[in-house]
């Protein structure tokens, strides 16, 4: 995936509060065009390796049966910059940290639950993209 890709989910705190169409409408607002996006539900198995990374992380469990709980929205953005620019719209990781403005900080409800996941790096980017679709799904 080019540099100018990021991956994000909503995640479903914000899918159960009905807040899809109008998170999307803000990604879309500000620049970015939607390369893949879908709605499906991870499995434990799914989640444990998309967030591999954290697994010695106390809050592991909490994270994974939150984010299997329910469906996701899974997209690949582009934007110039687009990893960085969509840390910034989303905001920081705890909602009480983020900025006015943030979609973290409108939608997000705790450090768990925080509404929206950002890729933070354009290798992981790649990697996370290329988890949930495959070529033919980016357009
Ligand atoms: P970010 O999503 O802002 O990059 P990371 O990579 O530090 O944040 O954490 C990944 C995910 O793990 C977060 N989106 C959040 O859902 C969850 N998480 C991080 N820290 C905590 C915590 N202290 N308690 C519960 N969940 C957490």
């Amino acid at each position: 995936m080019s540099s100018n890709r990021t991956f994000t989910m909503i995640k479903p705190d914000a899918i159960e509060k009905g807040y899809t169409g109008e998170i999307l409408n803000k990604i879309v607002a500000s620049g970015f065009r939607i390369i893949s996006m879908k709605m499906t539900q991870m499995s434990k198995r799914d989640a444990e390796m998309f967030y591999a990374v954290h697994q010695e992380r106390p809050f592991f469990s909490e994270l994974v049966s939150f984010m299997t709980r329910g469906p996701i929205v899974a997209a690949i953005l582009e934007k110039e910059n687009a990893v960085d620019d969509f840390r910034t719209l989303i905001g920081a990781t705890n909602p009480d940290e983020a900025a006015d403005g943030t979609l973290r900080k409108q939608f997000a409800t705790s450090m768990g639950e925080n509404a929206l996941h950002g890729s933070d790096s354009n290798e992981n980017a790649e990697i996370e993209g290329a988890f949930h679709f495959s070529v033919r799904e980016m357009f």
